[in-house]
């Protein structure tokens, strides 16, 4: 049977699902988990949007918001991860996938699989799957609402259709949510080109004091609690300051450190191009992503952690 009709049939037999998305979410795990709740709820199911992790103020006025996060049912019969490529990603949620009939939708190369079904191709982002997916099978209950949520996805997670794994059915996609009256200007601003002015004056100041590595072809930013609290700004704001980083045509990898804890950082870590791939030194690392845009958690003296990933960069680049 087709993997999609399959999953069709688990998802019409079952009776209370629970969708969950990774931590620290971005604009395609909030926009494929809050559209394919939205289309399973008018379905008819009852459905939960969960996710181990606040929603970012960036996204506090995407469609249906007030329902990501909000937990209606105490148990679930069908667990559904959407773009979520490790289960400890899952969080808190993690041990439900081992209990209950699972399926997971995702687009993340080197993914563990840990659903009983497992939806994946390499493509630009988990909303164009969960489009394919939803257009085949539920195409009546696609709104304005859930296309503004898929293009939120698709959008954000290809850099505006600017990475290597965008094709022909990302731009199909795109097209055909467009055909729902969504406002692509609109959306491309917002998501892709604003920030917030501390963010702006952040970067500033961040990129001026950045630490070059590796003959300048490694850039590091350094986010300590009283940096993001002089500037005023969130921890899920500072990996979107590496771009700017990253503009410097010297630079082949940035890597973005956060402090989420005393002596614990949030790691961002991206790269240009064939010659080095991000997500090798993240896999180092135990952390996960993507060839130019991967992450993970590091934990320890500072000086320590930069020498550790210098070293890691400096025997790939
Ligand atoms: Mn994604």
């Amino acid at each position: 049977m087709d993997k999609f009709d399959l999953i069709y049939k688990k998802i019409s037999s079952a009776s209370n699902i629970g969708i969950v998305t990774h931590i620290s979410p971005d604009g395609d795990a909030i926009g494929s988990a809050l559209a394919l709740w939205r289309v399973l709820s008018v379905y008819g199911k009852k459905c939960d949007c969960l996710c181990d992790s606040p929603l970012p103020k960036l996204y506090e006025d995407v469609p249906f918001a007030e329902y990501f996060n909000k937990q209606t049912q105490t148990k679930y019969d069908l667990m559904i991860s959407v773009d979520v490529s490790n289960p400890s990603r899952c969080g808190c949620y993690e041990p439900l996938f081992k209990k209950i009939e699972g399926i997971s939708f995702d687009h993340h190369k080197g993914r563990e699989s840990f659903a009983k079904t497992n939806y994946v191709e390499y493509t630009s982002s988990s909303a164009e799957i969960i489009f394919s997916f939803v257009e085949l099978y539920f195409k009546d209950f696609i709104s304005k609402e859930v296309a503004e949520l898929l293009y939120i996805g698709l959008l954000t997670d290809c850099g505006g259709f600017a990475y290597e794994y965008v094709n022909s059915n990302s731009f199909y996609t795109a097209g055909k949510l467009l055909n729902y009256g969504i406002k692509n200007a609109d959306l491309y601003r917002k998501y892709l080109t604003e920030r917030p002015l501390s963010v702006v004056k952040l970067s500033a100041y961040a990129v001026s004091k950045a630490i070059y590595e590796c003959g300048g072809k490694l850039v590091f930013l350094v986010f300590d609690d009283e940096l993001l609290n002089k500037f005023g700004c969130g921890i899920d704001q500072t990996s979107e300051i590496l771009k700017d980083a990253m503009r410097a045509d010297s630079i082949l990898v940035g890597i973005s450190l956060t402090e989420v804890a005393k002596n614990s950082y949030k790691v961002s870590i991206r790269s240009k191009g064939d010659e080095v791939s991000a997500l090798d030194i993240a896999s180092e690392f135990g952390g996960g992503g993507h060839k130019n845009a991967s992450g993970c958690r590091l934990n320890g003296d500072l000086g320590i952690i930069l020498d550790k990933l210098s070293f890691a960069v400096s025997k790939n680049i």
